[in-house]
């Protein structure tokens, strides 16, 4: 019968035999260890049947994909991350008694995930968002997980408005978007009745919202931490995080369409960075400060909204972290990497901070509704490198297999000559001592009650272009607001914080300004911190940026590999751009490009090259991807190198010379910075 006619599963259409195991491949099994025989067919009644349910193969495969998602993380759901280590260079262990402090070389291995806050899993990597920069350092006295932000601030002081402020900021829950947007009424509404969150907000609308890389992002614990001593004695700590590459943003324009050209321009970076061995690096720094300098500052440390300035308390470097590896599997380190804010190792303690001290529970809580087992800690990524054993058993997912009977403490097994299992020790973790003492309430204490000054001191410490940049995205931000009466509200709040910045913001919306709103407190001008402008700090490296050379017909090949080995002296990178992937003829020879016109525009690139002769420049002039590559690279304050015939291209981009714009042999130096000075003649700054 026609019917039983069947395809030899066996071969291909080819005739060749199908993947079966050799003596060099390992033998695809079951998850019971059942070697497979066939992979390609459910097992039928006949050869149009119905399939079997006793289809053991095909049953455990569907069975396991069908649950292979978890629960993604109620925020900082996207993600990316990498293995790597921390080196100590300058231990002190006279402020603290952590291992991992205690020698000057001492590695320890390290995780590092970064994330956007507000996105699913599968959003974007560049839209306007804090970025999260959590690290699991495996010290040999435990994990110790530093889980900050790319922000050294935060939007709220006291843990129990976190899910209202997530809530607010996430996709409204009726039309479910805007996605990894805070442009919305929900956010603003929320942001503009709490205005503890305007300092963070401040930092979010800057140029720290949209990092160009992030290998080239700052990172902070944010919170107030403590360091103990062997001798017990504490001292105030604020961590941080310097990226050796300086911290580099987008233009807001070029962020949104890097959305479009990338949706994993972030991910992608961090990995091929690592894959080409140009491993991302950052100095570790602490801000160390005792009690008298607490009491002295106009604001309190427990308060997460509140930064303490480097000109006030310098940093000190005291290592720094080295991203060499990226991980095997996504799924199973990235996705399943458990942070917890209540890792601490002996030598870091906790301060009274009341958003820490909610993130003490919060962690732990959520690991388990996401991984599904109190037993997450014995996932390999989450499990410290140095032994671990306690009385805790059993428990879903259970892994280890203890033996003997010794599940409780204390117990004298030993005098039996049983194993008794492991016991406290006196070198353990001890919670640093503090005298606690006080009416059971629920208030914020006055000293947290300064909403306006630190942003303003932000606002102050800026360039007129990063000033620029933040009354723009507040501009845009809040013309996505439909309430108006949501609009009113903030304009109150900005005028407080800069008369400057509300005039500039209604301006931008076209409104009048409201009635200020009446802080609780009256701002004070603290001293602006120039440390906290990106422009300021710009590191004059083309290390780790990437040039994009775009060729055509006819463009010197000659000149392409100077420029190519030129940029490549200065630890930077080429990625060669033409109508046609697939081979072109150049003067000299022929050339591959790397990327397709179309496909790689020039927001993906830090500065671009046109190596081009007239005919083609003529040609691409009508090109509207080619137009839109040097145009963009224009407004997007780029360095362009150009080859004497890209002229025609050039001037239908509209591109007037600057400093930035070069000849090719130029080009290598002028990739290294942005052209702040050629804003002003692209927008309107003021
Ligand atoms: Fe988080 N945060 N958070 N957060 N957070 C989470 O934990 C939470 C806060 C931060 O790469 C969740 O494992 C509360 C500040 C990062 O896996 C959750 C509060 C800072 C990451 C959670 C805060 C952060 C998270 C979601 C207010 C900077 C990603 C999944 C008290 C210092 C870590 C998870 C990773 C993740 C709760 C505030 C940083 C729900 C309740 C402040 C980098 O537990």
């Amino acid at each position: 019968m026609a019917d039983d006619k069947s395809f030899d599963t066996e071969k291909g259409s080819g005739g060749e035999r199908h993947q079966i195991a050799t003596g060099d491949t390992p033998a695809m099994t079951t998850n019971f260890g059942v070697p497979i025989s066939d992979n390609q067919n459910s097992l039928k009644a006949g050869a149009r049947g119905p399939t079997l349910l006793e289809d053991f193969v095909l049953r455990e495969k569907i069975f396991h994909f069908d649950h292979e998602r978890i629960p993604e993380r109620i925020v900082h759901a996207r993600g990316s991350a990498a293995h790597g280590y921390f080196e100590c260079t300058d231990p002190i262990p006279e402020i603290s008694r952590a291992s991992l402090f205690s020698k000057k070389g001492k590695k320890t291995p390290v995780f590092a995930r970064f994330s956007t806050v507000a996105g699913g899993a599968g959003s974007v990597d560049t839209p306007r968002d804090v970025r999260g920069f959590a690290v699991k350092f495996y010290t040999d006295e435990g994990n110790w997980d530093l889980v900050g932000n790319n922000i050294p601030v935060f939007f709220i002081q006291d843990a129990i408005k976190f899910p209202d402020l997530i809530h607010s900021v996430k996709m409204e829950a009726d039309r479910a978007y805007p996605q990894a947007a805070s442009a919305h009424d929900t956010f603003w509404d929320f942001v503009s009745l709490m205005p503890e969150t305007l300092h963070t907000l401040i930092w979010a609308m800057s140029d720290r919202g949209i990092p160009r890389s992030l290998r080239m992002m700052e990172g902070f614990g944010v919170h107030t931490f403590k360091l103990v001593n062997e001798k017990g004695e504490e001292t105030f700590c604020k961590f941080h995080w310097r990226p050796k590459l300086g911290t580099q943003s987008f233009v807001w324009d070029e962020s949104a369409k890097a959305q479009g050209a990338d949706n994993d321009f972030h991910r992608r970076d961090l990995w091929e960075a690592i894959e080409r061995g140009d491993h991302p690096e950052w100095d570790f720094a602490v801000q160390i400060f005792d009690k008298e300098l607490a009491e002295s500052l106009p604001y309190d440390v427990l308060d997460a909204t509140k930064i303490i300035p480097e000109e006030i308390v310098p940093l000190r470097v005291i290592g720094r972290m080295v991203l060499d590896r990226n991980p095997d599997n996504f799924f199973a380190e990235t996705e399943q990497a458990a942070f917890l804010p209540s890792n601490v190792v002996p030598g870091i303690d906790f301060t009274d901070d009341p958003l820490l001290q909610g993130r003490l529970f919060s962690y732990l809580d959520t690991q388990k509704s996401r991984l599904g087992t109190t037993n997450f800690h014995q996932i390999p990524i989450n499990a410290p490198k140095c032994p671990f054993a306690n009385m805790q058993r059993d428990g879903l997912m259970q892994t280890h297999v203890p033996k003997g009977r010794a599940n409780y403490e204390p117990n004298s097994l030993n005098e039996a000559g049983e194993d008794p299992g492991p016991r406290p020790v006196s070198t353990g973790f001890r919670s640093a001592e503090q005298h606690v003492e006080g009416d059971k309430l629920r208030m914020r204490l006055e000293a947290f009650g300064d909403f306006y000054s630190q942003p303003r001191m932000y606002w102050n410490s800026m360039t007129d272009n990063e000033r620029a940049h933040i009354a723009s995205a507040m501009v845009f931000e809040l013309s996505k607001v439909g309430l108006v009466h949501i609009r009113e509200r903030m304009l109150g709040h900005l005028q407080v914080l800069h008369p400057d910045l509300g005039r500039r913001v209604a301006d931008g919306l076209g409104m009048e300004l409201p009635a200020p709103a009446e802080p609780f407190k009256q701002p004070i001008d603290l001293e602006p911190s120039d440390a906290l402008s990106i422009q300021k700090n710009w590191q004059k490296t083309l290390q780790g940026r990437q040039v994009a050379i775009l060729f055509d017909e006819g463009s010197s090949k000659a000149e392409i590999d100077t420029l190519k080995k030129a940029v490549e002296a200065e630890k930077g990178t080429v990625f060669t751009v033409a109508p046609k992937v697939g081979g072109i003829s150049l003067d000299g020879g022929t050339m591959e490009a790397d990327g397709q016109l179309a496909g790689s525009p020039s927001v993906l690139f830090d500065a671009v090259a046109l190596v081009l002769t007239q005919d083609a420049a003529k040609k691409l002039a009508r090109d509207s991807a080619a137009v839109g590559f040097v145009s963009d690279a224009f407004a997007h304050l780029k360095a362009i190198g150009a080859s004497g015939g890209a002229k025609p291209l050039l001037d239908r981009a509209g591109v007037e010379a600057d400093e930035g714009i070069t000849d090719l042999a130029g080009l290598p130096d002028a990739a290294k910075l942005r052209y702040w000075d050629r804003e002003p003649k692209l927008r309107d700054l003021a």
